[in-house]
């Protein structure tokens, strides 16, 4: 049975000011040239693209008091947290191209408040080879991409936390890890001390896709946001170089797939963020390709006769 999708609104966060290396900057116009609100057109969801949103140029300086860039990756999430609320309250579901993926603590802030308002139960689905859970005490970079799940859950700089009216804007026990391999030292025990819920990649490598997902997706209900925040590194790099931080034993093409078709099957996805694509590193724009063929699974379109 064809399931039907709310209306869907598509906006760029076109900068790379939380990543280490450049590039991501040209993602959102990489998912375009993949065609992606096509695709999603394609599948009789009313979807528009309502542009980018604006921000500070990338200054490119080192590390201040354990942050890179604080004063841009603040002003590119509060457009980021501005431009999702909008969409939220016009009752359509937000797509946030990213950019690097510290434009999440400003998309998932906006959906936080959204769902006190709605009365609903957000969850989080977080697709990353890494944690994203750093500080300023101990990342090893000052890349702020490192930090959004750390600031969403109160722990980061005030107008990083403090994004939305929800502050934190998610404790822990709402959040799902799935894909992570990179957790650097200091990190792995603060996701312990905080009781992430995480399913690495030798979780997955154990019980495999199926139950991993399941697992993930279990206890959703009724009145459950999900909010999918997709880093396209969780994929392995042989089939998605196009990111700034590749990291080798990510997973494969089919796992992804199931992935993205068992999220649709469970009807609750409420937004989406598409993060980490770096065209100055893809080969021929196919790691926008392939986030796209992801998505269109994402959105209902099944490699069997079952949508
Ligand atoms: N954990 C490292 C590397 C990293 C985290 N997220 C990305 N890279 N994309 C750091 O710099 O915090
Ligand atoms: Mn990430
Ligand atoms: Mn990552």
């Amino acid at each position: 049975m064809a399931r039907s999708y709310p209306p869907v609104s598509i906006f760029g966060a076109p900068t790379d000011v939380g990543a280490g290396t450049r590039g991501a900057s040209m993602g959102p116009e990489a998912l375009r040239v993949a065609r992606l609100g096509e695709a999603l057109a394609a599948r009789g969801i009313d979807v528009v693209d309502t542009g980018d949103v604006g921000g500070p140029r990338n200054p490119w300086t080192g590390p201040a008091d354990g942050y890179r860039h604080l004063d841009e990756v603040v002003a590119w999430n509060r457009a980021v947290f501005d431009a999702s609320s909008a969409i939220l309250r016009a009752g359509r579901m937000p797509v946030m191209l990213g950019g690097d993926h510290c434009l999440a603590i400003g998309s998932i802030a906006a959906v936080a408040d959204h769902c006190r308002r709605a009365g609903k139960t957000l969850r989080v689905l977080w697709l990353d080879a890494h944690t994203d859970f750093n500080t300023s005490a101990i990342t090893p970079s000052g890349n702020i991409h490192g930090m959004p799940v750390a600031c969403l859950c109160g722990i980061g700089p005030e107008p990083l936390v403090g994004m939305g009216e929800q502050v934190p804007a998610l404790v822990p026990a709402q959040i799902r890890q799935v894909g992570i391999r990179s957790v650097d030292q200091d990190e792995k025990r603060l996701v312990k001390e905080h009781g992430l819920d995480i399913y690495d990649m030798r979780y997955i490598d154990e019980a495999g896709m199926k139950q991993t997902m399941e697992q993930v997706l279990l206890g959703l209900g009724e009145d459950s946001h999900l909010h999918v925040s997709f880093d396209v590194d969780i994929l392995d790099p042989s089939i998605a170089p196009g990111t700034g931080t590749p990291i080798p034993g990510g997973i494969h093409y089919r796992e992804a797939q199931l992935v993205m078709e068992m999220i649709a099957d469970s009807g609750r996805m409420g937004s989406l963020d598409i993060v980490e694509v770096n065209p100055a590193l893809d080969d021929r724009n196919s790691t926008a390709e392939l986030a796209v063929d992801l998505v269109e699974s994402l959105f209902g379109k099944s490699t069997l006769m079952r949508d």
